[in-house]
């Protein structure tokens, strides 16, 4: 089983995330095991401040080393093998779909949520193994992006979906965007579903679908046509399909 611990100055921010729908039922089947862990419970002073004026001056406020290097200790303890620690923050490598992949094979994960300015460089260069952002943006902490990443992990984990197959023909692990969804009924007010998904001929559906979801990308998400693997009848659909505009 994965075994991810959070470290956070918001933990209850996780509750119902880790309890509902798909997350809920992981951590029920014992396919993960999530565990969250108030920074400010490893603050030594009087007042449990984890944050402090930044050396050298400037704006906002710096996590401090002390509370961050004991619960760091601490949970670290709490792992059989040697876990991966990871820093949320905008510094980081951009999350994508193949890391995710890859992530979801490791059994043992610390994730680190800043806050204010982020935490003293020093808790980094001791602990931290990866610094990961969720994209280009601005958060006020880390732990939309923890979330972000659980969830994302969490769902390729074996057992956690339904089959294999819908994770190889999902968006962005095979680098195509995906084909229009419908469902019943068949024509709602005159708004009519497509006349070959009601034909049965599972060929010409799934032809369909590959010329939909290659316009789809070519006319969303071009950038990523770069990556996708096309067949010889793909190409010629896409240069029918250029040509076209
Ligand atoms: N932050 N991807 C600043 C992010 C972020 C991101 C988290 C804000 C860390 C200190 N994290 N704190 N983007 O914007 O992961």
């Amino acid at each position: 089983m994965m075994r991810i611990d959070i470290l956070t100055l918001f933990p209850e921010l996780f509750k119902p995330f880790i309890s509902t729908s798909i997350m809920g039922r992981a951590i029920d089947n014992n396919l993960v095991n999530i565990n969250t862990h108030n920074i400010r419970d490893f603050a030594k002073n009087k007042h449990r401040q984890v944050d402090d004026y930044p050396y050298g001056g400037g704006a906002g406020m710096v996590m401090a080393v002390q509370p961050l290097y004991d619960a760091l200790d601490h949970v670290i303890g709490l792992h059989d093998l040697k876990p991966t620690i990871i820093y949320l923050s905008p510094q980081g490598r951009v999350l994508d779909q193949a890391m995710v992949a890859d992530y979801s094979r490791h059994t043992n994960i610390i994730l680190l949520c800043g806050h204010y300015e982020g935490i003293d460089q020093r808790v980094i260069d001791k602990y931290v193994d990866q610094e990961i952002s969720i994209g280009d943006y601005v958060l006020t902490g880390g732990e939309l992006a923890a979330m972000v990443f659980v969830d994302s992990v969490t769902r390729l984990i074996p057992g956690v979906l339904g089959s294999s197959d819908s994770i190889l023909e999902e968006s962005h692990t095979n680098h195509l965007l995906e084909y229009p969804h419908y469902t019943r009924p068949s024509n709602y007010k005159g708004d009519k579903v497509p006349e070959v998904l009601l034909s049965g001929n599972h060929k010409e559906i799934d032809r369909w679908r590959r010329t939909q979801s290659l316009k789809n990308t070519l006319i969303k998400r071009p950038d990523m046509l770069s990556k996708a693997e096309l067949s010889d009848e793909d190409q010629m659909l896409l240069k029918e399909l250029k040509e076209h505009k």
